[in-house]
């Protein structure tokens, strides 16, 4: 099957329980109906980024259908923060939203990564070392879930850098607010890069105001970044809300997450089998509520 190769995949962003625009989504990119089954007539499949619910209205809907998709093997998925965090709250016993209750066991089988043979697919980052720490673990585990939440825990620190991203201390004289004006103690590095010697401005993934161009993140807070080489594979993720004018594609990387709830616009990639990625391979569908 395609999907095991991943040379015939369109990849999809953070839904975030919004429904309406997945369903353009999907017939923009080609896909036909029938139930809660969505077939493309040229046999490509779907990857999902994962965070699915929360913050849009149909977060239900969404989990029906990409569970649906997944069980026909029509689609891979891996596990978002939402997701993690949401197995994280059932296993220790929190309450958790009664709608969600049903999918946790089909939730608990997704990887929180997809390696295939042309293309990776994960939530926020790709960290080899991280990567490697949890090839061995389960998410249906509840060991495993338990040893997450313990404090310095190995696989938690690891779980926590490939599903929420790699994060630094903004110096608290430097007041950098992201975009939504809420004044912010950390930055969402560009992980995939070599940032010695660059400024924040050129370190952080969602961008800060004021942009600090004579300051920069100090060697030792970037000691645990692990560059994506051009040589690597394909990696698409999400996670980040990235305005619209900041790239999706930089080198071998593809952020499909453009925040479907404030700009109301899904992201999809085409990926035709190529090593590097283009621009012209993303998709987006925005629902007009007018
Ligand atoms: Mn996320």
């Amino acid at each position: 099957m395609n999907e095991k190769s991943g040379v015939k995949i369109d990849v999809v962003g953070d839904v975030h329980g919004h429904y309406q625009e997945l369903l353009k989504l999907l017939e923009k990119l080609g896909y036909s109906r029938k139930g809660n089954i969505f077939r493309h007539s040229d046999n490509r499949c779907l990857g999902f980024v994962g965070d699915f619910i929360n913050r849009g209205p149909d977060s239900v809907k969404v989990l029906n259908l990409v569970k649906s998709l997944h069980q026909e093997g029509l689609a891979v998925a891996v596990l978002g923060n939402h997701e993690f965090r949401l197995i994280q709250d059932s296993v220790s016993g929190k309450k958790v939203p009664s709608e969600y209750e049903p999918f946790l066991p089909w939730l608990r089988t997704l990887p929180l990564f997809i390696e295939l043979e042309r293309i990776r697919i994960v939530h926020a980052v790709w960290h080899f070392s991280s990567i490697e720490r949890l090839k061995k673990t389960m998410v249906s585990d509840d060991a495993f879930i338990e040893e997450t939440m313990k404090k310095k825990s190995p696989f938690g620190e690891a779980v926590k850098r490939i599903v929420s991203g790699m994060k630094i201390k903004i110096p608290p004289d430097l007041k950098l607010v992201d975009r939504f004006g809420i004044q912010r103690s950390k930055g969402r590095l560009k992980w995939w890069m070599d940032l010695r010697g660059k400024s924040f401005a050129e370190s952080f993934l969602s961008p800060m105001e004021p942009e600090v161009h004579e300051r920069g993140p100090n060697d030792e807070q970037l000691t645990m970044l692990e560059p994506y080489d051009k040589l690597e594979k394909p990696v698409f993720f999400g996670h980040y809300c990235l305005p619209p004018n900041i790239p999706k594609v930089s080198g071998q990387t593809v952020c499909l997450d453009g925040c479907v709830t404030c700009d109301k616009r899904l992201w999809a990639y085409r990926y035709e089998g190529t090593q590097t990625p283009s621009t012209l391979n993303l998709v987006e569908a925005k629902v007009n509520n007018a």
